[in-house]
Order: structure tokens, then C-alpha cells, then sequence
């Protein structure tokens, strides 16, 4: 087994989708190892996606991600960083497989429902930075 780190961005909360992206979760196997709900503060955003900067999309990226709380979880599967990358879909929605996350639920390739670690290394980081005291009950 090992870990990812999701985030159900703004537009899931405002869209009162999280429990239809929470239960697309866990019927796909994943078991929730740490869950909370935070409004991220510009400094965090700017710091958790700190490889974007100078994009294009990073500023308006940072104002959707500060634009309201997310729901910060971790999750247990095997494979899981590219479990969940592949349930989830392409970052464009419209470019995203029949049947993931994205393709169903998400708007546009900035307001896309979730956010999911990228390789292990990432992960660990990212689980590091928002759980600093590994407050994981297992
Ligand atoms: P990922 O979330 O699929 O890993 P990344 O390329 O890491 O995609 O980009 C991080 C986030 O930045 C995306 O999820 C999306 O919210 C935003 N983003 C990425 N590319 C674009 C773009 O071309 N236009 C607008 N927003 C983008
Ligand atoms: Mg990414």
C-alpha cells in the first residue's frame, strides 16, 4: 500500500460536489487515511504549487485556489499516486478519459474538482506539508 495526497478544490465545495467526488473515492478502492477542510491562505497555494510559477495560469490558479475552502485528503491504495491520477483524468477536462473524475464533474482546466499527487516523491512532500504531524490514524 501506499499514499496520495487529493484535494477537492473550491468548485467541488461551492458545487456541493464533495460527496459524490468522496464516494467516487472510495468506491475505486481508496481508503481515507486523513481528512480535513482548509481555506488555504495565498502563501500556502503559492508554495504548494510553487513549480508553476511564472505560468501563465499561476496567479488566476492561486485566486481559484484561495477563492473558498478545499477539502485536503489522504489516501491508501496500492499504486496509489497513479491509481488516483487515473481515476481523476486529465488535467483538461474535456481531454479527460469517459468515466474519471474530471470528465464528469469538472468545468474547465483551472476549476477541475482535484488536485492528486504526481509521482511518490511528490506525494510524501505534499502530505508532509499539509499534515506536518502525520496526524494519521491508522
Ligand atoms: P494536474 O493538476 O493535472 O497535475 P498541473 O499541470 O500540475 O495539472 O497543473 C496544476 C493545476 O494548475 C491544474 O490542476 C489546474 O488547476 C491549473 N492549470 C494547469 N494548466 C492550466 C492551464 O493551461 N490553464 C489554466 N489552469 C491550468
Ligand atoms: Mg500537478
Amino acid at each position: 500500500m501506499s499514499l496520495t495526497l487529493a484535494i477537492l478544490k473550491p468548485d467541488c465545495v461551492r458545487r456541493r460536489l464533495i460527496g459524490k467526488a468522496i464516494a467516487f473515492i472510495e468506491k475505486h478502492g481508496f481508503g481515507i487515511v486523513c481528512l480535513k477542510m482548509v481555506r488555504l491562505q495565498r502563501d500556502e497555494a503559492g508554495a504548494f504549487y510553487n513549480v508553476h510559477t511564472g505560468k501563465e495560469y499561476f496567479e488566476p490558479l492561486l485566486k481559484f485556489m484561495t477563492s473558498g475552502h478545499s477539502v485536503l485528503l489522504v489516501l491508501e491504495h496500492e499504486k496509489a499516486v497513479q491509481h488516483f491520477r487515473k481515476i481523476i483524468g486529465a488535467t483538461d477536462p474535456q481531454k479527460a478519459a469517459e468515466g474519471t473524475l474530471r470528465r464528469m464533474y469538472a468545468e474547465n482546466v483551472r476549476e477541475n474538482i482535484v488536485h492528486g499527487s504526481d509521482s511518490d516523491e511528490n506525494a510524501k512532500k505534499e502530505i508532509a506539508f499539509f499534515f506536518p504531524t502525520m496526524e494519521i490514524i491508522k
